[in-house]
């Protein structure tokens, strides 16, 4: 999708710190963390977010879920938990039109976050 940060991401046409990568999915660090560990969990397909997803992305998202875990464990915070989320839309406070989820771990979380 032109014009979309996280598909430049995805295409290299801009730079991100990148932890994993597969042919469905990107995970890099987020620019502006808000927990010791941030990290954005992205589909290559553009989806815009949360409502828009489909019967057909079903095995999407249980991928990146499953690899949250993963990743999770990699970076050594599993144990001490962690916080997955996704923001839908303006109230949520969504600024990037391509749904992510957020890993947020590495210390005590807030209530609210992200
Ligand atoms: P949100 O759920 O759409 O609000 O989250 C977008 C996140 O993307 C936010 O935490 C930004 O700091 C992050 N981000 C990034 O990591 N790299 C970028 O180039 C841009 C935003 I633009």
């Amino acid at each position: 999708m032109e014009n979309c940060v996280f598909c430049k991401i995805i295409n290299r046409e801009i730079p991100a710190d990148i932890v994993y990568e597969d042919d469905i999915m990107i995970a890099f660090k987020d620019i502006a963390p808000q927990a010791k560990v941030h990290i954005l969990l992205v589909p290559k397909e553009h989806i815009p977010n949360n409502l828009y997803l489909e019967g057909r992305h079903k095995s999407v998202i249980g991928h990146i879920i499953l690899k949250a875990n993963e990743i999770a464990k990699q970076l050594g915070i599993a144990e001490t938990g962690f916080r997955l989320i996704v923001n839908t839309g303006p109230h949520s406070g969504q600024e990037v039109p391509h749904i992510h989820w957020h890993l947020l771990g590495g210390e005590p979380l807030g209530r609210l976050i992200c």
